[in-house]
């Protein structure tokens, strides 16, 4: 078996060292334009040049979740697309969302500046009830979020293409089920892939059908979100504020509003990471099933686009 890596902006050697150790009968190297045939690639964000130049590869594996930028390129006839499934990322998906829905709903960012302020005092406690939060998306990274935002007793709905029975969840789906998912939300998360039908899909239209005071944490991508009606709602009231990992064009660029808005807290696309050494057992073990002609989890539709 050959395999290929040509991930961009990644410190390759410990790929190509970890990937050698977990398969050791198989041969393992960097692309370099020109190089030969393989039968597998391991990739992020590969140019154009590489996939035209292997045409004869079996399977692309993707080293993160998210493989729209992946979609918009021209692949091998008949190449399959495999990306990370969980991979340790579902743990740090729900402790980051979770944060930030506790964050935002015990107020501590306001005693969090009290305290800087040298005053010691407290606010009203507010009322669960009144924060449901919508989680778009219930995937392999959504589900677990869902089940953690529920573990602290928030009510929680979820939302996604096809229907799903979720003990102690509220589910929609659908078209059809969007606008009563959103108008049952006050708190929004995002964990949709990024698709022609998702592209945009936070916009003035649907946040202003999230419940008065909402919220939106965005861990998903930067393109599910209009920025300017994110602002525009928060600056006129009805939303409260939002957490945003993930950026139409990043890094943000300076000067960005995002950067400082007050109601605005912004990390660097970094709510879930992928971790190596699991990666890398999870794709040997995947690539050495397709090898033996057997089906294997994440492997992308694309016509649905992820
Ligand atoms: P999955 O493919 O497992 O789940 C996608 C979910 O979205 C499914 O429930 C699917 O519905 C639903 N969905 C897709 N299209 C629609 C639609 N048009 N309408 C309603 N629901 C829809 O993905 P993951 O959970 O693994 O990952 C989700 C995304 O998180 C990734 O695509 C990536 O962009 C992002 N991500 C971000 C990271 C970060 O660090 N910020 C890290 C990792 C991932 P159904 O179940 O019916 O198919
Ligand atoms: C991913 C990501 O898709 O890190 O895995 O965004």
């Amino acid at each position: 078996m050959n395999i290929t890596l040509c991930c961009t902006a990644t410190k390759i050697e410990p790929w190509l060292e970890g990937l050698r150790a977990a398969l050791p009968r198989a041969h393992v190297s960097v692309w370099q334009p020109g190089a030969p045939q393989a039968d597998y690639a391991v990739v992020w964000a590969p140019p154009q040049q590489f996939l035209d130049e292997q045409p004869g590869l079996r399977a692309l594996f993707n080293i993160g979740a998210g493989v729209d930028a992946l979609l918009r390129l021209r692949l091998p006839e008949g190449c399959r697309v495999v990306r990370i499934d969980d991979g340790g990322m579902a743990v740090q998906m729900a402790e980051y969302v979770c944060h930030a829905v506790v964050r935002h709903f015990r107020e501590l960012d306001g005693y969090e500046a009290d305290m800087r302020a040298g005053h010691w005092g407290f606010r009203r406690p507010r009322v669960r009830a009144q924060f449901p939060v919508g989680v778009m998306g219930l995937g392999v990274l959504g589900e677990r979020v869902a089940r953690a935002l529920a573990h602290f007793d928030f009510p929680v709905n979820g939302w996604s293409r096809s229907p799903k029975a979720l003990d102690g969840i509220l589910t929609f789906h659908g078209a059809d089920g969007f606008h009563d998912f959103l108008a049952a939300s006050r708190v929004l998360v995002n964990l949709l892939p990024l698709t022609p039908a998702t592209r945009d899909i936070m916009n003035r239209d649907t946040l202003a059908r999230l419940q008065p005071g909402g919220y939106v944490v965005n861990v998903a991508r930067g393109a599910h979100l209009v920025d300017e009606d994110l602002l525009a709602l928060i600056d006129e009231g009805h939303l409260a504020g939002a957490t945003l990992d993930v950026f139409r064009t990043e890094p943000l660029p300076a000067g960005h509003p995002f950067w400082t808005h007050p109601r605005i807290v912004a990390t660097p696309h970094t709510s879930a990471r992928t971790l190596r050494e699991d990666s890398i057992a999870q794709i040997a073990r995947k690539m050495a099933a397709l090898h033996r002609g057997e089906a294997v989890a994440g492997t992308v539709d694309p016509q649905r686009g992820y």
